[in-house]
């Protein structure tokens, strides 16, 4: 494994309604050209779900009742800190859903492989490659935890997950 020395905490929150998730296609920053949920760092005066919550507004344009489903710890060969993640889910949502200057969210099937779904399948090729091993867990609704190691080329080296 690889070491860290210091540990920021950050939000990646999913809608998951009748059989459809809502990912975003990050346009700019850490993870750019890659599918993920909506979030980012947790603010000093703000919890978990208190940043997941805002994170999904300002990336999104929505509001929703935030669930904590899973804890997912990533580090980086060339980055200072690890990331501590609290991943979120809803089942449902108010407000309409937003392009905005960071993220273009989009809907996807959650069967995969159903042939009769007008939805595209989940983009595993294009997301981080943790997303495979718990999203199963996430559209389960079955708690999670994991970490993944990835190095300087960006390949994941070692990792790690399991139902809790
Ligand atoms: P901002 O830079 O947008 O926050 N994130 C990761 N997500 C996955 N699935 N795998 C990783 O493996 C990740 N590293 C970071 C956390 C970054 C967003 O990206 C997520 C945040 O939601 C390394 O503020």
């Amino acid at each position: 494994w690889l070491a860290f020395e210091k540990v920021k905490l950050y939000t990646n929150a999913f809608i998951v309604e009748e059989g459809r998730i809502l990912l975003g296609y990050k346009k700019r920053g850490f993870g750019k050209d890659l599918y993920n949920g909506f979030g980012g760092k947790v603010e000093p005066q703000e919890t978990p779900l208190e940043a997941a919550v805002r994170e999904m507004q300002e990336e999104a344009g929505i509001t929703a009742p935030l669930k904590k489903c899973g804890t997912l710890f990533f580090v980086c060969e060339d980055i200072d800190h690890a990331f501590h993640i609290d991943i979120f889910v809803a089942d449902e949502y108010t407000g309409a859903i937003i392009e905005t200057d960071e993220m273009r969210p989009g809907w996807f099937s959650t069967s995969q492989g159903a042939p009769s779904s007008e939805l595209p399948p989940i983009p595993y090729s294009r997301m981080w490659a943790d997303d495979v091993f718990w999203m199963p867990m996430l559209l389960a609704g079955k708690p999670f935890i994991g970490r993944a190691d990835f190095v300087q080329d960006g390949t994941m080296q070692k990792w790690w997950f399991a139902e809790v």
